[in-house]
């Protein structure tokens, strides 16, 4: 760890998790079904059939979870809370049983010196509200912001960090558009009222957060470095449209309170419909932030393209003439990720050229990658692969920095292996091994290593 630049006193250092990824206890104490619940019960919809029924049983490990968390020396925790088990139906009177269950996870954490950093919304609508119409209807913004009054009247004496919304390109196009995850639709054009509304519903739980006092209050956005596969036009205008549906859609509307344009017919159009907009949206969604949460995996290398769909009336509102043609020389996670870390100081770099004094501290709220970890018959578990990721992402992270970047901290996803989504779990992100069938803990090298490092930096 001696050749490791040092960070700014006060960076933090943090492991992250999500509600429907690690909680299980899917029917207890009065928690109602979510859309994750629903799809993951769609035929074909969950690689092997997986459920987050039980997942890592944290609901009842809650303690051990912490007691890793304590050995690992992170400054900050980040979970979700699983906005079904505290409002059941997604309005009305909150469930005391689930918000008893935070209010010892919180406890528990700071009594282990650890700072809880909640996400309030991570893909887990409550279905009645999917039911209702979901993000496709404005009525859930404001639902979003009846259940943050709810949470952070519980939490928020205790708990310093928030985060409104987790990765809302995710609710809108894996969502509404290309249908890969809950609710699994393909519908088009309600994918862009979803991403507003998805926006709206943070911008109406910000002064709730306020109001409630709490120190920082932010979003994670899933941004992406898109680089142009090559240096002509063609290429360019292709990344140019593919950072816009990517990362211009949030970011614009975040920062400076305005749509992106877009030269694409198709966007333009959509991005200029305003029937799901009313006036003054745009003022509530761009209130200040106190900090921007960026999760950040991988970059795109894109190409222009075709549309997938040449029939304007079906096409989805993901497809853009664009198209990724990922990077043959990288080493790839068990994802098919290329890894490329040096292009997470870039996106910062970009940001910070595009948003000048507007771009508020960052967090890196997530970075991880899936290996094809195997635990040796003594327990360990030799992923080598993921602590170079960790240590070339986290050394992006310096170098942006360095650069006059203000990046306050850096959350590894995940602490533990957990539910990965549309791929149940096939994927591993863990610094924790987790062995399904037993449900032991097992810590790999990445956490030895990531506690080493935390350490050393004192
Ligand atoms: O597991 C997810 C997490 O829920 C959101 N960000 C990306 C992670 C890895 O795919």
């Amino acid at each position: 760890m001696s050749d490791f630049p040092s960070f700014p006193p006060g960076f933090v250092f943090g492991a992250a998790t999500a509600a429907f990824q690690i909680e299980g206890a899917a029917d207890e104490d009065g928690r109602g079904p979510s859309i994750w619940d629903t799809f993951a019960r769609r035929p074909g919809a969950i690689v092997g059939g997986d459920t987050g029924d039980v997942a890592c049983d944290h609901y009842h490990r809650y303690r051990e979870d912490i007691a890793l968390l304590k050995e690992l020396g992170v400054g900050s925790y980040r979970f979700s809370v699983s906005w079904a088990r505290v409002q059941p139906t997604g309005a009305g009177s909150g469930n005391k049983a689930g918000l008893d269950f935070y209010d010892r996870l919180v406890d528990g954490l700071l009594e282990a010196g650890i700072e809880p950093a909640v996400t309030l919304y991570h893909w887990d609508l409550p279905q009645e509200l999917e039911d209702k119409g979901g993000w496709r209807h404005r009525d859930t913004a404001y639902r979003f912001a009846d259940y943050t009054r709810l949470v952070a009247d519980s939490l928020a004496d205790r708990v310093p960090r928030w985060i409104t919304l987790n990765e809302p390109w995710c609710s809108a196009f894996l969502g509404y558009a290309n249908g890969l995850h809950a609710p699994g639709a393909r519908e088009g054009t309600p994918a862009l009222a979803a991403a507003h509304h998805l926006l709206l519903g943070h911008g109406l739980a910000l002064p709730v957060l306020r109001d409630a006092g709490v120190r920082e209050a932010g979003i994670a956005l899933n941004l992406d470095r898109v680089v142009p596969a090559t240096s002509g036009p063609r290429d360019v205008a292709a990344a140019l449209r593919a950072e816009t549906q990517r990362n211009l859609i949030w970011t614009e509307p975040l920062l400076k309170g305005r749509y992106p344009e877009s030269e694409d017919d198709t966007w333009a159009e959509l991005l200029h419909d305003r029937s799901f907009r009313r006036a003054g949206d745009l003022d509530v969604i761009s209130a200040p932030l106190d900090f921007l949460g960026i999760n950040y995996y991988t970059p795109s290398v894109v190409r222009d393209a075709p549309y997938r769909d040449p029939d304007p009336l079906t096409r989805q509102a993901d497809d853009n003439r664009f198209e990724g043609i990922g990077m043959p020389q990288a080493r790839h996670t068990a994802m098919d990720w290329p890894v490329a870390p040096h292009t997470l100081r870039e996106l910062l770099a970009g940001l910070k050229e595009r948003y000048g004094d507007a771009l508020p501290p960052v967090h890196i709220t997530e970075n991880g990658s899936a290996e094809h970890d195997l635990p040796e018959p003594d327990g360990t578990v030799r992923d080598t692969d993921r602590i170079s990721y960790l240590d070339g992402h986290l050394r992006s992270v310096a170098a942006a920095l360095a650069d006059g970047v203000d990046v306050r901290g850096y959350y590894v996803w995940s602490l533990l292996d957990n539910f990965e989504w549309a791929y149940g779990y096939s994927k591993r992100f863990g610094l924790v091994y987790v062995d399904y069938a037993t449900q032991r803990r097992l810590p790999k090298d990445s956490y030895h290593w990531y506690r080493e490092l935390i350490a050393a930096q004192g």
